[in-house]
């Protein structure tokens, strides 16, 4: 995934009765998250500099389970 540097929105749709979330990451700082919905979508904003970022779902053991990814800010 990949966007421009600035002012972001995250949207998250979750249709599954599991509980998700969107957190984007810098080594151990969180640099936004979503809030944790299931059935549901949500928004979310970040202002980002340009660089490289993980994005997960920081329920337990979900980022462990695949549901990760590198957020590229350009
Ligand atoms: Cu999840």
């Amino acid at each position: 995934v990949s966007v421009a540097a600035g002012a972001i929105s995250i949207r998250l749709v979750n249709e599954a009765p599991v509980p998700h979330n969107v957190t984007i990451a810098e080594g151990n700082r969180t640099l936004a998250s979503t809030r944790t919905v299931q059935a549901t979508t949500t928004t979310a904003r970040a202002n980002l500099r340009p660089g490289r970022y993980a994005f997960f779902c920081s329920v337990a053991g979900h980022r462990q389970a695949g549901m990760e990814g590198v957020l590229t800010v350009r």
